[in-house]
């Protein structure tokens, strides 16, 4: 039996919060510069800059509510017969709050915090924008604990395996333009997964899909939930 399903979700799916995206027209990339944001450089040249971007996505991210997308994923791994894992780009906690557990966050958490100079991390209020030491070394140099672009994202040992070994993999509201996560698709297809892309639009996600849906996530993910349970 086909049992073993991960999901892998991007910021699409969190648009229908009221949450940016990065790459679509009037997403966060069209509005700052990545070299300026998000990267390791950049903290380390502005790091006020660099929170300043972080602590309006905060306050973004305070009034957003997770939508019929995020609940449709939260049932389908309640009610999944077999093995189920939740890998998200996401940094908000829209999965959680919408009763997700199995989740992996591959960009990191905008509510954690992390040392800039003995990488402790921590989750819990975001002390990295009110301030406050690191508990390990007392450093007050503090940062989002959020992967940027030059940086190893979380969990890849855990994600890789857990890709290999699928026999479902659904790519939900990503452009399949960042790696590594742009490349999971392709090695759950070469590990002979049935791979899915549920989006908006047709991604850049370099390899095919068996099974296309496109529309927006609170239309299509539901959907595609419904009929993954009635299967
Ligand atoms: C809807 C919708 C609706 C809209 N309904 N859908 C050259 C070649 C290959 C790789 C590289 C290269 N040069 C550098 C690299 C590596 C680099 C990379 O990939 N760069 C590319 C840009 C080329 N990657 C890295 O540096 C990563 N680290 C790394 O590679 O380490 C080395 C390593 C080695 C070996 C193994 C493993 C690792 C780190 C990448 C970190 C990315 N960080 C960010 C910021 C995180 C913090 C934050 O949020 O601020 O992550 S960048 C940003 O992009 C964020 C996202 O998670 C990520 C993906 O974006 P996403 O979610 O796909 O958003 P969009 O906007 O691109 O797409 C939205 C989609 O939704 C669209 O398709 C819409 O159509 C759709 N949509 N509304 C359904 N209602």
């Amino acid at each position: 039996m086909a049992n073993r399903l991960v999901i892998l979700t991007g910021s699409g799916i969190s648009a229908e919060s009221g949450l940016s995206t990065f790459r679509d027209p009037g997403g966060l990339w069209s509005r700052v510069r990545i070299e300026d944001v998000a990267t390791p450089e950049a903290y380390e040249r502005d790091p006020e800059r660099v929170l300043e971007f972080y602590r309006q996505r905060l306050s973004a991210h305070s009034d957003a509510r997770p939508n019929a997308a995020h609940r449709a994923l939260a049932r389908l791994e309640r009610e999944w017969p077999g093995k189920f894992l939740l890998i998200t780009q996401n940094i908000d906690n829209l999965h959680e709050l919408a009763g997700s557990g199995h989740i992996l966050h591959m960009h990191g958490e905008i509510h954690a915090s992390r040392c800039w100079r003995c990488r402790h991390r921590w989750r819990g209020d975001p002390h990295w924008q009110k301030g406050g030491a690191c508990a390990r070394c007392r450093s007050t140099r503090l940062r989002p604990d959020v992967v940027w672009f030059g940086e190893m994202p979380y969990g890849m040992e855990k994600i890789e395996a857990a890709v290999s070994a699928s026999d479902i993999f659904v790519s939900c509201g990503t452009s399949g333009t960042v790696y590594p996560a742009a490349g999971l698709a392709g090695c759950a297809r070469m590990n002979g997964a049935r791979c899915v892309e549920l989006n908006l639009e047709a991604s850049d996600t370099p390899s095919g899909f068996h099974e296309v849906r496109h529309g927006p996530a609170t239309e299509v993910v539901p959907a595609w939930v419904d009929s993954a349970l009635e299967a």
